[in-house]
């Protein structure tokens, strides 16, 4: 064995030990303090990743190389960063606890450099390679400082194939030229409840092969192949190939004198096998059944310090779910533990003493040569990989001077004005849309930009003359990446290109587009980009019943909110494109803000943490309200409301709009006016700042700052207690409805609750009873005072 190796098995051993340990520790002696037992799939699914994760961070990898490790593996990323000093005792000893290392590696909670957060499987493998598309992106950018180019690299459990959005990222980035991006699979073939369907391995390499990418198979570990090699070999390497995968895990679990009988049985009648088992103790015969390609450290370091290309490549490595320990193969290890008497014979096998179960060297027999071998592994050397990007200056927002207009259109426009502006922060855009660039309006955007590809490709349609109101051109200037239809995808790509400042020092501003109905179709990629602390614009449009004649399948109602909802996303539903330039311009700045910085004090909002933007949009044309300047406006704006029609000190009634039925609110109010005192309109553009705010100052009340008030608080505090509220919008009525709790105001919520039906937008806003006629009437019958006779002014 070479001395590196043989240091690397030292460092297997350990990660073996500690990851058990952590997780005993938790699950056995704080559960018993605390009366509460932490039990999750950690230990055996642990186990058979120390192998392959000693090979990589050890050896293999570089520290530009990103890698996302599977959710179950956690406790052994952390081992390895403890080794190194960049984790500590207290945080492992509190395993899944208060203030402890999470279950599962989070980029946001833990301190040791995690790459990307996982947890929901399969959006952590497919992350890798967008961030390597991402990686391209800049790389082919002027304005991006040069650095060394590094793999984007997935560890991936087996059962986590199942998942649908690693196929459709597999299509995507083939049709993107992928490269740089290595996938390992922990072929253990177990997943949670089970073992994996026999034969799946070929499933798998025809499907990757499929896409391109180079398929390495680790499926005999250097034990096996030398005992390949002696008379005898080729019936043993038959068993193992044929053997089903249900028998291999059994007898894993049984041992060496299970292996013994079952392969006399079976092949032992010819001469030379016998030869070749008698020839070792059980001891040795288990180990020579283990020793498979995924956890065999020769093995699996000559494979990845064999790649020489940039090539997409997935590593099939055959591994045993819980290996090294009394779980290995037993098919219910997944949420299994070792109980305490199983634990100490563990840990008298593992030489670790009594008292020492912590000590990083515990089973080191020159701890000083050990750490310094330790300081030399090229991952390490450097410190945290994780870097940052400087803010770019701010700018004024974009005054668009349509007299009737969409926001979906004026979001085009604003685009279009600022890429002609040449700013920097037009520069570091980067959208994104699948399928639906030309019907987002990002039309005009993409034609002035271009679409990013690693080469050149024309447009033929306009090489031939052939007239098109679309130039398709990619080039690696481009600023647009193009997707195809699956929204996972989308949230995916959105998610590493607004990690970049992190990944790859370089700020991009990310804007994505979509039917905001089909950000449902995407949602769990939307959770974890935010989970991940992922910074972008996410543009649904167009949304609600508005897209009348689209019919119920496209038209959107939870969705309002899921963005209040949404933790780590500002959500806006601008009426007006005066409104809609000072959002996209805020949010510009909002994207770049970092930290963790208190509340705001005037809104209890977490303006200068930062995060990602929604802007539900719409189709709808609306006439735009004359010039609005003053600066209680603008800053309404972005807080979440104002008042349109302030209400007077005897105010009846208030009507609470967001986003596209602002003329029935004000034609209602128009209405209403004749018969009920000092009608107010507020203009909510941010039901979700509003709300956070409340909430925010409500809690800080609690703990005794008696002067916390928020944005909403103080727009509704002139109300006198018999006001009505009607609260109105194209989505689902809660989104307002709990603007009456805010100071005690009876409240109508109008809304859409039921699936859509085709029609006119005039139609659907009767039949959901959203148009001015439903406020009026709502005023009418609900507030006090006569009944409100006049039905329309049209
Ligand atoms: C989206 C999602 N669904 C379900 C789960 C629950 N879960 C966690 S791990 C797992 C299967 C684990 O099998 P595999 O990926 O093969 O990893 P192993 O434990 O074998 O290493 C499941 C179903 C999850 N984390 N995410
Ligand atoms: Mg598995």
């Amino acid at each position: 064995m070479s001395s590196k190796i043989s240091r690397l098995k030292e460092i297997e051993q350990r990660l073996l030990w500690l990851s058990a340990w952590t997780i005993h520790n938790a699950n056995h002696l704080r559960a018993k303090e605390e009366g509460d037992v932490k039990i999750g799939g950690h230990q055996a699914s642990c186990a058979s990743m120390v192998s392959i994760m000693t090979a990589l961070y050890f050896n293999s990898l570089k520290p530009q190389d990103r890698v996302a490790v599977k959710p179950h593996a956690s406790p052994v990323f952390h081992a390895a960063q403890y080794l190194m000093g960049n984790q500590t005792q207290e945080k492992l000893e509190n395993f899944r606890a208060y203030g402890g290392v999470q279950s599962y590696p989070s980029r946001t909670k833990d301190i040791d450099d995690v790459d990307f957060s996982t947890g929901s499987v399969g959006l952590g493998v497919a992350i890798t390679a967008f961030a390597s598309l991402v990686q391209d992106y800049i790389q082919a950018k002027p304005w991006a400082d040069k650095r060394p180019e590094g793999r984007m690299i997935a560890l991936v459990g087996d059962a986590e194939l199942d998942e649908g959005n690693i196929y459709e990222c597999l299509q995507e980035c083939w049709k993107h030229d992928l490269r740089n991006t290595w996938w390992v699979i922990d072929y253990n073939r177990q997943s949670l409840d089970g073992v994996v369907r026999e034969g799946l391995w070929k499933r798998i390499e025809a499907i990757f092969g499929a896409f391109g990418w180079d398929v390495v198979r680790l499926k005999y570990g250097v034990l096996q192949q030398a005992a390949f090699e002696e008379a005898g070999g080729d019936a043993l390497k038959d068993w193992i190939d044929t053997c089903p995968n249900q028998l291999y895990s059994v007898l894993t679990f049984q041992g060496g004198a299970a292996w013994r009988k079952r392969l006399m049985d079976d092949i032992g009648d010819q001469g030379e096998v016998s030869a070749l088992l008698e020839r070792r103790s059980d001891q040795e015969l288990s180990e020579l059944m283990n020793n498979l390609g995924g956890q065999c450290l020769e093995t699996l370091t000559e494979a990845f310090d064999g790649i020489d290309h940039d090539r997409p490549t997935v590593f099939l490595a055959y591994t045993i779910k819980g290996w090294g320990t009394p779980l290995a193969g037993h098919k219910d290890n997944h949420a299994g533990l070792m109980n305490p008497d199983q634990m100490a014979d563990f840990q008298s096998m593992m030489g670790v003493p009594k008292g020492a179960e912590w000590n990083k060297f515990a089973t080191i027999k020159d701890p000083d040569g050990f750490q310094a071998w330790l300081e030399d592994v090229p991952f390490f050397v450097g410190g945290t990989r994780q870097f940052d990007a400087v803010a770019l200056p701010s700018e004024d927002p974009i005054e668009l001077d349509d007299a009737v207009q969409s926001t979906q259109a004026g979001f085009g426009k604003i685009l279009l004005q600022m890429n002609r502006s040449g700013s920097e922060t037009a520069q570091r855009i980067v959208t994104t849309s699948p399928d639906v660039t030309v019907s987002t309006n990002l039309g005009a955007w993409v034609n002035r930009t271009g679409l990013f590809a690693r080469n050149v490709q024309s447009d033929t349609f306009r090489d031939e003359n052939i007239p098109s109101a679309q130039k398709w051109q990619f080039s690696p200037d481009g600023q647009h990446i193009e997707l195809g239809i699956a929204e996972m995808n989308l949230f995916l790509m959105l998610g590493a290109a607004g990690l970049s400042h992190s990944l790859f020092g370089e700020r991009l501003l990310p804007i994505g587009t979509v039917y905001d109905p089909f950000i449902a179709r995407g949602l769990d990629a939307l959770n974890y980009a935010c989970y991940m602390d992922s910074r972008f614009m996410i543009v649904g449009t167009p949304s609600g019943i508005t897209l009348a004649p689209e019919g119920g399948a496209h038209q959107s109602i939870g969705t309002p909110l899921i963005g209040m909802s949404q933790d780590g996303l500002a959500s806006f539903e601008p009426a007006f494109l005066d409104e809609l330039s000072l959002i996209m311009n805020w949010s510009f700045d909002y994207m770049q803000k970092s930290g963790e910085s208190d509340p705001d004090e005037r809104t209890w909002l977490r303006d200068e943490t930062g995060g990602s933007v929604y802007l539900r949009l719409t189709t709808k044309t609306l006439e735009q309200p004359a010039k609005r300047k003053n600066a209680d406006f603008r800053q309404g704006v972005i807080d979440g409301g104002y008042w349109l029609r302030e209400p007077g000190p005897n105010c009846d009634v208030v009507i609470a709009y967001q986003g596209v039925v602002a003329p029935e609110a004000i034609e209602a109010a128009g209405r209403i006016g004749n018969d009920r005192r000092d009608i107010g309109v507020l203009a909510v553009t941010s039901a979700d700042r509003l709300n956070a705010g409340w909430h925010a100052a409500v809690k800080m009340r609690k703990k005794g700052l008696a002067s916390a008030k928020s944005h909403v608080e103080r727009l509704l505090e002139p109300l006198p207690s018999h006001c009505l509220m009607i609260t109105v919008i194209d989505g689902h009525p809660a989104t307002l409805s709990w603007l009456g709790g805010v100071a005690g105001h009876r409240t109508v919520p109008l809304g859409v609750e039921h699936f859509g039906q085709t029609g006119t937008v005039k139609d659907l806003y009767r039949h959901f009873g959203i148009d001015a006629d439903a406020i009026v009437d709502a005023a009418s019958e609900l507030s006090p005072g006569r009944k409100i006779t006049l039905k329309s002014v049209l």
